[in-house]
């Protein structure tokens, strides 16, 4: 090991300590660094982390419980709030495709009260949305801050069903309505709701269909879509159809990193390296999806997407490891354009960032942390910057907001990892403050998280200990 200076010493001392304390040791765990060097360069003018970047994705199907989101429900409101000031709530799911919409509330007590990511084993009938639970969904919205994107039936559901429900959806939700989406994974449809030669135009010509009649009743009404799974012609299909539209003003698609669950591929390593073989959405997908929201001048959101489909991987989605893999992922897709992100979730599913249940008692899990971590980079600017280094787990983000400079560093390795500095940062920076997300081990389902402390700015290098993320703000750095 290198020597290290005084301050990096320092925090790497205070880190391992936190971290034997948690493991119940006395002494710190000696580490085996790995080394790399951060070289930064100018702002890359459209990576912008918009201010409601940060979103949560549930299924339609919790809207049968008028009381969950609504403002009533203290504890959630609380736990969104403290994500972001400014999210973005997306409804929709596999659930989406058995909803009906009723102005008048069903008798009889809701079919539950939570209800989690939606896989084969979910029981979905009788998943009714009542005018009620949309005014409750309003004041929730008012409460928390939040907007949202909303998911309209289209696999089983009749249009007059979604012309009724975008109206009230529309008159109700007001100005907490970004925009409507007709169908959810639409190029899933075919040998479910749809004949296998369920084809891209197929699709489009129902989605018009139901746009049009929407657009009768309520002309004011704005669209995102299309909210694929991960067919990219289902998604140049419907944008080369929105470049005919002004009111359709987001594009969409999903993304997870790893699935189904249960498959011996959805393993800790491959998340924890981004494994293209596995992902939904690989890098070379995302590109083209991006290409073409640029071509047509639209945003793109990844608005529903997790760790590993099919309802989550236990011992993964729910432990450190997702945490780690979230804030990365969050950040890298922000630093790609990505104007938002919504991770799915709900009830007690093994990937949600939430858990529980109003009666018993709602908690964040390890996830929500790794996406406070990158909440931390709202409204800064990208810079751009390369990490060289032989370590595949270690990756870096670096960003401007005014005169502050944020650092983000995952260590998603067992050892510390040694990091070289650009000189002009540890010329420049006068003070630094630096918070932690960490865990005994890849696999715990209890985090650190520690918000952020004064330090004083490192000199030349800082040491990010193994199995920890780090977001360092530095005062008043210049750039030559
Ligand atoms: C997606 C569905 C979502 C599920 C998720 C999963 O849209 O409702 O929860 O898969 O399998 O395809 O976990």
């Amino acid at each position: 090991m290198k020597a290290m200076n005084r301050r990096d010493f320092a925090y790497s001392l205070a880190a391992s300590a936190a971290l034997a304390a948690s493991r119940g040791l006395a002494q710190p765990i000696a580490e085996k660094p790995s080394e790399a060097t951060l070289e930064v360069g100018s702002a890359s003018a459209d990576a912008v982390m918009p201010m409601d970047f940060t979103g949560l994705s549930y299924e339609s199907a919790q809207l049968a419980n008028p009381l969950f989101f609504s403002a009533t429900n203290e504890q959630l409101i609380k736990i969104f709030r403290e994500l972001t000031p400014n999210g973005v709530l997306r409804l929709g799911g596999g659930s989406s495709n058995f909803t009906t919409y009723s102005a008048t509330s069903p008798a009889g007590p809701p079919p539950f009260e939570v209800f989690g990511p939606d896989t084969s084993k979910t029981i979905k009938t009788g998943t009714i949305t009542s005018a009620l639970s949309l005014s409750n969904l309003r004041a929730f919205l008012d409460a928390t801050n939040w907007r949202c994107i909303y998911g309209l039936n289209l696999g089983q559901g009749t249009k007059e069903n979604a012309v009724r429900e975008s109206a009230a959806v529309f008159q109700i939700l007001g100005p907490r309505l970004i925009a409507l989406q007709i169908g959810n994974e639409p190029d899933s449809f075919r040998n479910r709701y749809r004949p296998a030669s369920y084809t891209p135009l197929d699709f489009m010509k129902e989605w018009n269909d139901f746009h049009h009649s929407i657009l009768a009743v309520t002309p004011r009404a704005q669209f995102a879509g299309p909210d694929i799974s991960n067919k990219l012609a289902f998604f140049i299909a419907f944008a080369a159809e929105a470049s005919q539209h002004p009111d359709v003003i987001l594009l969409t698609a999903h993304s997870y990193a790893m699935g189904p669950a249960g498959s011996p591929k959805a393993t800790l390593d491959r998340l924890l390296v981004d494994d293209p073989s596995v992902q939904t959405q690989p890098e070379s997908q995302l590109d083209a999806i991006l290409a073409e929201a640029r071509s047509i001048h639209l945003p793109y959101r990844m608005c529903e997407g997790n760790s590993c489909w099919n309802g989550g991987e236990p011992g993964i989605s729910d432990t450190l490891a997702s945490a780690l893999w979230c804030g990365d992922y969050m950040l890298h897709l922000a630093q790609k354009g990505v104007v938002g992100v919504n991770m799915h979730g709900g009830g007690n599913g093994y990937y949600t960032p939430i858990a529980g249940i109003p009666s018993i008692g709602i908690k964040p899990r390890p996830e929500y942390f790794g996406m406070q971590v990158a909440q931390m980079f709202a409204e800064a600017t990208f810079l751009s910057s390369t990490l060289r280094t032989r370590n595949p787990r270690l990756t870096t983000y670096v960003a401007k907001r005014g005169s502050v400079l944020l650092l983000a560093v995952f260590n998603k390795s067992i050892d510390a990892a040694l990091i070289t500095l650009p000189q002009f940062l540890s010329r420049s920076a006068q003070h630094a403050e630096v918070c932690a997300l960490t865990g005994a081990a890849f696999d715990s389902k209890e985090v650190t998280f520690t918000g952020a402390k004064p330090v004083a700015a490192p000199v030349g290098r800082v040491t990010v200990p193994g199995k920890t993320a780090v977001v360092y703000r530095f005062d008043a750095y210049k750039k030559p």
